[in-house]
């Protein structure tokens, strides 16, 4: 955990803060190594501190070695504040995207002997570039995924309900190793292929049905994504030809990610191709987003983000065509952004499956 406090402590020095509070679960546990539901970071120019209560001092104490580990007392903000009048600090960041207003105006009063600066995105932006254990947690989210896509597909058949395919993708997940789910699983059917978060329903699969499959697990605290869609039985000419344009644009897509292009330009790529073939407007989202503690996370590939994608960023490509009272089709894949291109973490077969 070194090296990434190392790298907000040099932010610090440039933005002339003494000081920065971590609230956020996840950024909290991204600078200390510490998974406990309740805890504090206070990160000064020189020091490391982990407020936590009475029920998390042992864990933390393992956790989280390059933190000195303090037990607060309730409110917590009073713990803080006998700790913070013995240090040499003046001002304080805060995470203006997390701290909720009515918690701010308690740090205000409680510290009022100091400057608070809410900043924007700061350890989310540390967070864009992966470190070695964090592609390996992530690979290995993807991988158990993979294996989820190839068991479900000897579950899927018409008569099984759209929840019970979505517990069984759980349920395989874990038993190899996950934490949990990274999301609600998507299992959408038929019309409601249509619907781009189509969280899985009592609908039962039926045949001619598009089944949309999008889902990962957490594979310790990182996150995985996919997506593929089958067809019940022989698809029609329709389904056939939007399904092809989708893998194509998400092939474009994969081909277009490298190193040194902005969000913005890939995701272009692919929402030109899908406009060219007549179905722009049922393209509705970005082409993909990062991954990784969260499961949407910097960069957003589309139109609004012009970031330069780096190699060791962790992204989706998932292009998608949705038509009304139809159905829909997307096909997604998690990649590493390499200087050359990409390493792409999910294997699952592309080509359209017919169950
Ligand atoms: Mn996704």
């Amino acid at each position: 955990m070194l090296p990434r406090i190392e790298k907000l402590k040099k932010k610090l020095k440039e933005l002339g803060l003494d000081s920065f509070l971590v609230m956020s679960p996840v950024n909290r546990r991204y600078l200390s190594g510490f998974t406990g539901t309740s805890g504090f970071l206070l990160i000064t120019r020189k020091q490391n501190f982990l407020l936590t209560d009475f029920r998390y001092i042992e864990q933390a104490t393992k956790q989280a070695p390059s933190f000195q580990i303090v037990k607060h007392d309730y409110p917590w903000l009073k713990t803080l504040e006998q700790l913070l009048k013995r240090l040499p600090v003046e001002n304080m960041g805060l995470e203006s995207d997390y701290v909720a207003y009515k918690q701010y105006r308690e740090l205000e009063k409680q510290l009022s002997f100091i400057e608070l600066y809410p900043q924007d995105g700061i350890i989310e932006g540390l967070r864009l570039v992966k470190d070695a254990e964090e592609i390996a947690n992530i690979k290995n989210a993807a991988q158990i995924a993979d294996k989820a896509f190839d068991h479900i597909l000897g579950i899927i058949k018409p008569g099984i309900k759209e929840r019970e395919i979505a517990l069984e993708l759980e349920f395989f997940m874990r038993s190899q190793g996950a934490d949990g789910v990274s999301f609600d699983t998507i299992v959408a059917s038929g019309k409601r292929s249509a619907l781009p978060h189509g969280v899985a329903s009592e609908k039962i699969i039926e045949k001619g049905d598009l089944v949309t499959l999008d889902y990962g697990c957490i594979y310790n605290g990182y996150c995985s994504d996919m997506t593929r869609t089958v067809v019940i039985g022989q698809p029609s000419d329709k389904q056939r030809k939007i399904y092809n344009i989708v893998l194509e644009a998400q092939i474009m897509g994969l081909e277009a990610v490298k190193a040194g292009l902005s969000a913005r330009e890939i995701d272009d790529r692919v929402r030109s191709f899908i406009s060219e073939k007549g179905y722009g407007e049922n393209f509705g989202h970005g082409l993909g987003h990062g991954v990784g503690l969260c499961i949407h996370e910097n960069p957003s590939l589309s139109p609004r983000d012009n970031t330069e994608v780096l190699a060791n960023m962790v992204v989706t490509i998932e292009p998608g065509i949705y038509i009304p009272d139809w159905g829909g089709v997307r096909i997604e894949d998690l990649v590493l952004v390499t200087d050359t291109g990409y390493n792409n973490f999910t294997c699952a077969k592309k080509e359209l499956i017919v169950i």
